[in-house]
């Protein structure tokens, strides 16, 4: 059923004569990751990453304005999220940048993933709501702009704005105003696949932003992790635009293990990764050595592994997974690199 259609994340219905907006805002997953910040307040990055925009997972967001509305308001998956948690804290430093005028807000979010597949909900969420204001609002704010202000409601976020592949820039700026994210690439640059290999059911925490913080502040391999991402950046950008399969999975590979190496020796230590997780990444190691298929893995702040294939690859690649011992541990979802966030 296509919740486009449905609007079942219309949870109260929408009134009339508001000011509202409808929308799309996909999921990405980072290949080269961001783990760590230069400016805390304005949420600006310590270092360059670059994302893929996913087809299939995201947030379908109504956004609305009203003069009867008493307060600002966010349902999120038919449910009223407090605004003292942190998701609606998040949404506040966004509302704060584009609200004009008196009016309250009421947002209703519904994510078309299971929160059982571990993906982050921060970056589809708020960019979706900062999309979702200024069309309602009829700002005109252009993606870049809407980028800077999305990413201080949470720093992945802002990578959600562009189809395809996208890079999230470090800025040199201290107000951070040339921290935007930008398209590298759009979606139909390289037919890449997808899979996204669900190990553990569990949600991917809020914790992202307080775990980055105490790698900050404890890890002894933080400043080697950070030199390390921004110097490997305009290799990410050459590998991608030149279609250079083999390159992008080494340089994503070791962006991935890097980011878990500067977190697992935090204090206390993170370590995101199951079981499973490791043996993900003794499989791909296999198709490709022994089998010859192209195909690289990422890993987030959890224990799922999203693996990359290059589409020539994808039939070998699922059916070498059917064989696999943990196959039926693991949950696979299928998806394309896709568009960013738009109008429903
Ligand atoms: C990324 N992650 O590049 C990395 C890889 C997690 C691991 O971006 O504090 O939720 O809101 O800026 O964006 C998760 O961090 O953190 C993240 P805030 P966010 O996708």
């Amino acid at each position: 059923m296509n919740a486009a259609i449905h609007r079942n994340w219309e949870i109260e219905p929408v009134l009339k004569d508001s000011q509202m907006a409808r929308v799309f805002s996909p999921i990405n997953i980072a290949l080269a990751k961001y783990w760590g910040k230069r400016d805390e307040q304005l949420n600006l990055p310590a270092m360059g990453s670059v994302s893929i925009t996913l087809s299939e997972f995201g947030s379908f967001t109504t956004v609305e304005f009203h003069e009867s509305f008493k307060q600002d308001r966010f349902i999120l998956n038919g449910v009223e999220i407090p605004s003292c948690l942190p998701g609606f804290i998040k949404i506040h430093r966004v509302l704060d940048e584009l609200r004009i005028g008196p009016n309250r807000v009421r947002i209703q979010s519904m994510n078309n993933f299971p929160t059982a597949a571990g993906l982050a909900s921060s970056a589809s969420g708020l960019s979706a709501v900062t999309f979702g204001i200024s069309e309602a609002l009829g700002l005109g704010l252009d993606r870049s702009q809407l980028s800077s202000i999305s990413r201080k409601g949470s720093g992945s976020s802002c990578r959600s704005l562009f189809d395809g592949f996208v890079e999230w820039v470090h800025g040199e700026r201290a107000d951070g105003t040339d921290s935007v994210a930008r398209s590298l690439a759009p979606k139909e640059h390289w037919d890449l696949d997808v899979l996204i290999c669900v190990v553990h059911a569990q949600e991917k925490s809020e914790l992202s932003t307080s775990g980055m913080k105490l790698s900050q502040e404890t890890s002894p391999l933080y400043l080697a992790w950070v030199e390390f991402a921004n110097l490997r950046l305009p290799e990410f950008r050459e590998a991608i635009l030149a279609k250079n399969f083999s390159r992008l999975s080494e340089l994503s590979e070791q962006s991935c293990l890097a980011f878990h190496a500067c977190a697992m020796a935090t204090e206390p230590a993170l370590i995101y990764w199951k079981p499973q997780t490791l043996q993900l990444i003794e499989f791909v190691k296999f198709l490709r050595i022994e089998r010859g298929l192209s195909l690289f893995f990422t890993i987030d702040a959890g224990p799922n592994v999203v693996l990359i294939l290059d589409a020539t690859s994808t039939p070998q690649v699922l059916n070498e997974l059917s064989k696999a011992v943990f196959y039926n541990s693991i949950k696979i979802l299928r998806a394309k690199i896709g568009e960013g966030t738009h109008r429903l």
